[in-house]
C-alpha cells in the first residue's frame, strides 16, 4: 500500500465531479487501500478519491474508535436513495481543509446503494456519523467541499489562509 498526497483547497481538481467507475478490478482495488492507507495515516474517518487527485466515484469511510477493532468502508459508485427530513449538526473537519472545523447541517439519516470492494451491488441505511461522513465524503464527488455552506465571509476568509498555509508549505518543501 502507498500513502499518496492529499489535495489542499483551492486546488480546481478538488472542484470537479469525479467519473462513475467502470469496473472493479485488481488497478481499483490498489488504489482502494492506497485511499484507506492515505486515510489512516492523516489521520481521517474519510477519504474521497478525488482528494488524493484522482477523478472516480470512490470512497473510504472508517468511524471506528481508536481502541476498537479497525472497520474499513469501501464506497463505490454511492448514490443517495433517501434523505431524511430531520437535520442534525456536526462540527465537520476535512482533510482538503487542514485545521478548519465547522458546524453543519445535514439530513440527520440516508440510505445510499453503492458496490462494495468486492464487486457486488449493497444497500446501507446510516445515521448519526457514519451519515455525516457519508454525505460529506459524496459532496467531495461532486466537487462541493463543507466551506461552501458558510457565509460568503467565513468561506473568502478560511480560502484566503489556505493559501498562505499552502505558500508556507512549498517554502519547507523546496
Ligand atoms: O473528507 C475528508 O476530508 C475527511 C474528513 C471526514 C469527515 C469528518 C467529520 C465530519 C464529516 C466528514 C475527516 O476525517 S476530518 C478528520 C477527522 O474528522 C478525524 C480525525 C481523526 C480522528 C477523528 C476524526
Ligand atoms: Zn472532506
Amino acid at each position: 500500500m502507498t500513502k499518496r498526497n492529499i489535495l489542499i483547497e483551492p486546488d480546481p481538481i478538488l472542484r470537479k465531479k469525479s467519473d462513475p467507475v467502470e469496473k472493479v478490478d485488481k488497478e481499483l482495488k490498489k488504489l482502494m487501500d492506497d485511499m484507506l492507507e492515505t486515510m489512516y495515516a492523516a489521520p481521517g474517518i474519510g477519504l474521497a478519491a478525488v482528494q488524493i487527485g484522482i477523478l472516480k466515484r470512490l470512497i473510504v469511510i472508517d468511524i471506528s474508535k481508536e481502541k476498537e477493532k479497525k472497520n474499513p468502508l469501501f464506497l463505490i459508485n454511492p448514490s443517495i436513495t433517501f434523505k431524511s427530513k430531520k437535520i442534525s449538526t456536526y462540527e465537520e473537519g476535512c482533510l482538503s481543509l487542514p485545521n478548519y472545523f465547522a458546524e453543519i447541517e445535514r439530513p440527520a439519516e440516508c440510505h445510499i446503494d453503492y458496490i462494495n470492494y468486492d464487486g457486488k451491488k449493497k444497500e446501507l441505511k446510516a445515521s448519526g456519523l457514519l451519515s455525516t461522513c457519508i454525505q460529506h465524503e459524496i459532496d467531495h464527488l461532486n466537487g462541493i467541499l463543507f466551506i461552501d455552506y458558510l457565509s460568503k465571509l467565513k468561506k473568502d476568509m478560511i480560502i484566503k489562509k489556505l493559501v498562505k498555509y499552502k505558500k508556507e508549505l512549498n517554502k519547507v518543501v523546496l
